[in-house]
């Protein structure tokens, strides 16, 4: 739709106040869309689970300042969401070269308030869009709009659009289980903490902890440096013959933890204020290659070399491939992707 690009001021939840593009339509009226990002626009599903983009209600303003930073506004969270979106596609551009979900320059969509007493975040494919609860209100006592979040949805997205990584099996509950399903859970959790490392905004600092911000009893959802420490989800840190069928959030935690391991080491290390302690199967010493390198061969080893029935001894495969063409069969960087999945248990 129509309007003019114009710089809005937006009061979040999680992020503080963050400047917004926006789209001025009347004289005094004001959509939350960003045409610098392919129309990447947030809507309210008004606290039904509406799955089209066409039944959410787009977000207007006639003074071009959003939310209030609490939830008596509804556009405070969406505000996060637009943040976080648009966070995210610059991530996949700035860093991967990527131009948006599907690499076609559109921007991504995104509904809040979804449903009532919804305690969890979902990428739906059909629409486009990302789906934001608010909250269970017992787990999950806030929206879900946080940055690493929208990293991991959105990057399902990615996934869906490359590799499509799918599920060996879906149980009448709708969980799914499987090493490839797995894989997918676990990128979009490495891609969704690299989202927060390049975002670097003050009010939601760094981490290779999933969801930290939700005020979780266990304070994180999940997390890359040592997965186990999630019981939640019961995430997993080693592959082991129960990976072919575990839920897939659960068994992530094998490729999360190699991504860490090879992009920090193992061992003990302080980053931005966060401890943390990564083990090894084997007993090994990983040296790591730096976060960088490692989010180039990951996404390179996704977008080039998985496919839909990867399991984890590909992804090995497949990230020693792309760290050959980055860096070359006999670099340090191959050798270190090497042992990181040794010391997850995945090996030759
Ligand atoms: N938050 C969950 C996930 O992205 C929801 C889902 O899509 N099953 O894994
Ligand atoms: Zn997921």
């Amino acid at each position: 739709s129509a309007g003019i690009p114009s710089l809005g001021t937006g009061n979040s939840l999680f992020v503080g106040q963050v400047q917004l593009n926006t789209l001025k339509t009347g004289s005094s009226s004001y959509l939350l869309k960003d045409a610098s990002r392919g129309n990447t626009e947030t809507r309210d599903a008004g606290g039904r689970e509406v799955l089209q983009f066409s039944q959410g209600k787009p977000f207007t303003s006639t003074n071009n300042t959003w939310g209030n930073s609490a939830l008596s506004s509804r556009q405070t969270a969406a505000v996060d969401a637009q943040f976080g979106v648009a966070s995210t596609l610059d991530f996949y551009k700035k860093v991967l070269g990527r131009n948006g979900i599907k690499n076609d320059g559109v921007g991504a969509r995104a509904m809040v308030h979804f449903g009532t007493n919804v305690g969890n975040a979902f990428w739906y494919s059909d629409c486009g869009c990302m789906l934001y609860g608010d909250g269970d209100g017992q787990t999950f006592t806030k929206p879900l709009v946080v940055l690493d979040v929208t990293g991991h949805e959105l990057t399902h997205g990615v996934v869906d659009a490359t590799a499509n990584l799918q599920p060996t099996r879906v149980d009448a509950n709708d969980n799914q289980f499987g090493e490839a399903g797995s894989l997918n859970e676990s990128l979009a959790d490495i891609f969704g903490s690299a989202v927060e490392f390049q975002t670097n905004n003050p009010k939601n600092p760094p981490n290779y902890l999933m969801g930290e911000k939700l005020g979780l009893a266990q304070t994180f959802l999940r997390r890359l440096d040592k997965p186990s420490l999630d019981k939640l989800e019961g995430t997993v840190d080693y592959w082991s013959p129960a990976s072919y069928d575990t839920e897939v959030h659960a068994g992530s935690g094998v490729s999360s933890h190699a991504y860490y391991l090879l992009a920090e080491g193992s061992g003990q290390k302080t980053i931005g204020g966060v401890n943390y302690d990564s083990p090894t199967y084997d007993g090994s010493t990983v040296t790591g290659i730096g976060r960088d390198k490692a989010t180039q061969i990951f996404y390179r080893a996704l977008s080039r070399y998985m496919v839909s029935t990867t399991d984890f001894h590909d992804a090995r495969t497949a990230t020693l491939k792309a760290a050959t063409d980055l860096y070359g069969a006999n670099s340090v960087e191959y050798k270190t992707v090497d042992k990181a999945w040794a010391a997850v248990n995945v090996t030759v």
